[in-house]
């Protein structure tokens, strides 16, 4: 059985991510696009538009055009944006690199990119250096380039690309299996998604958004940056949460759509202090990216005076699949994800079979729709075992009622999600086997009490070692939020007769 979203289908625009978001700027003119949350730093439409077309004129003059990858490495911030949308405005892809990877994981991403030039926010400037040749910063640095320095009066650079071939944003993702993979998003998935998610909500000139989630993760860049620039809304940013800031945010700048994963959530539901802030201005709060408890969103929801309702969605679609339309916003279940977005169709099989379960029961989601990736970057095999028909296998368990509305009931891929950032447990066995005193490792996810879920290592050892050294090992060699927090000494590590890691049998 194929499920429909009960929306009928959208018009997706044939134009590119930057025309679509940026070019319809000129209506909101003078309004304010962008704040900084910290600094109070602001930017207008009018003036969003003029600093990416110089960017991007001066990014065309030093090279950068169609074929070319552009890394962009920042927290949330006004700058982000203008260097995001000007190197997409060269014809060029942008991959977003997560500031807190090491100068090793940094440098794969570059490699498996084939990014030529790196954009860095000044607090990571000097890590970028380490690893690439080339880097412009956002800010000032003694020995690299600023960004603005590169701005030019020229026009925008003509483009003439395929906006339903041309990939625009390259982030990265291990899917159902192994390493993180370059995921070739195009114009035109990005576009779909936009037109989309849009469908279901209102957002307009006098929505303001606030915006700590980070637009390097698919959830920050398309749900909560491009969609509230899309609808003409001023969007804030942080560079992280901080529990008081934000709420002084929220407060202090009339914030009315809040954008959630579930740390944030448990945060709210459980700390001091929530209800001394004025957060009456809020009409929608979001949350996706990992599971979220009921109870605590009915605790979060009360303090904050607000519902929160969730999405959900893969980097592999854009992100969204899955929507609580504004008009559903009370009358849908806060467990669940809503229903599907336009243009877009579900299947729920039999995992592991092209078989669709019986009505209401589980099983694993497949999705088909315009917001679907044109597949892993210089990997066919994990894009044909991805993609198959159309299909996107998501690698997670769900149910749909009859009335349509879904449910995430578990994860069936091996990814592990800490704090709703992807943590890729092919990874982290790769490093341990490093280690001299590690003969064979499995990671898995165990619940966390703060990260949702955290990665727990089982190691065979050939030779006396502790716990705690192979977790600073690890630590050494992967971003924080990646470190195995756990380990357990085994005999063996369960594997199927072709070697596949048997991962249930580790699970908790
Ligand atoms: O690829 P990724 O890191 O992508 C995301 C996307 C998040 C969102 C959040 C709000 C939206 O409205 C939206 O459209 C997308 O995190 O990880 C994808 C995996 O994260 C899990 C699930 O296992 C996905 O395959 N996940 C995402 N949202 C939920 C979720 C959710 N609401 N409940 C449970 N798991």
């Amino acid at each position: 059985m194929i499920h429909r979203s009960p929306l009928p289908d959208v018009e997706i625009p044939d134009v590119t991510l930057t025309e679509y978001v940026i070019g319809g700027a000129a209506r909101f003119g003078d309004a304010t696009a962008l704040v900084d949350g910290r600094t109070g730093e602001t930017l207008t439409y009018a003036g969003l538009r003029a600093a990416v077309t110089a960017g991007a004129a001066g990014l065309a003059a030093h090279g950068i055009g169609p074929g070319d990858v552009v890394a962009l490495m920042s927290h949330n911030q006004p700058s982000f944006v203008v260097a995001l949308h000007a190197a997409i405005a060269t014809g060029a892809a942008v991959t977003p690199v997560n500031p807190a990877l090491t100068p090793g994981e940094i440098s794969e991403q570059l490699r498996l990119s084939g990014a030529r030039v790196v954009i860095a926010a000044e607090p990571v400037a000097d890590k970028a250096l380490e690893v690439a040749d080339e880097v412009f910063v956002l800010g000032e640095h003694p020995r690299a380039r600023s960004f603005t320095s590169l701005f030019t009066d020229g026009p925008a650079p003509r483009l003439d690309l395929d906006p339903a071939t041309t990939v625009a944003v390259l982030p990265f993702s291990s899917g159902t299996t192994g390493i993180p993979k370059g995921v070739r998003l195009t114009h035109r998935n990005l576009v779909a998604n936009l037109a989309q998610t849009r469908a279901g909500w209102r957002i307009g000139p006098d929505d303001v958004q606030a915006a700590v989630l980070p637009f390097f993760h698919i959830y920050g860049f398309t749900i909560i940056l491009n969609s509230g620039l899309l609808g003409g809304a001023k969007v804030v940013t942080l560079p992280r949460f901080e529990l008081d800031e934000y709420l002084r945010t929220l407060a202090g700048h009339r914030v009315t759509r809040a954008y959630f994963a579930p740390p944030m959530v448990l945060a709210l539901a459980t700390a001091p202090h929530v209800e001394d802030h004025d957060l009456s201005s809020l009409r929608f709060a979001l949350c996706g990216a990992a599971p979220l408890d009921v109870e605590v969103t009915e605790r979060a929801q009360r303090r904050l005076g607000c519902l929160i309702r969730q999405g959900y969605g893969m980097t592999e679609a854009s992100p969204g699949t899955h929507q609580v339309f504004d008009d559903d916003f009370a009358s849908t279940p806060p467990g669940s994800v809503g229903r599907l977005s336009p243009n877009t169709e579900a299947r729920i099989v039999v995992p592991g079979t092209d078989e669709d379960v019986a009505p209401g029961e589980t099983g694993e989601l497949l999705i088909r729709g315009p917001q679907v990736m044109a597949g892993y970057l210089d990997d066919p095999d994990a894009t044909a075992a991805t993609i198959t028909d159309g299909w996107l296998h998501t690698g997670d368990l769900v149910r749909a009622d009859e009335d349509g509305v879904f449910w995430v009931v578990d994860r069936l891929k091996e990814l592990i999600k800490y704090k709703g950032y992807q943590v890729a447990p092919a990874e982290l066995e790769a490093v341990l086997l490093t280690h001299p005193a590690v003969l064979d490792a499995a990671v898995v996810g165990v619940p966390h009490p703060e990260g949702g879920e955290a990665p727990k290592a089982f190691v065979v050892t050939a030779q006396p070692v502790t716990g705690d050294e192979l977790m600073s090992f690890v630590a050494g060699q992967v971003a924080p939020y990646k470190k195995v927090r756990e380990v357990e000494f085994v005999e063996r590590i369960p594997k199927s007769p072709t070697g596949k890691i048997l991962r249930r049998l580790l699970r908790p």
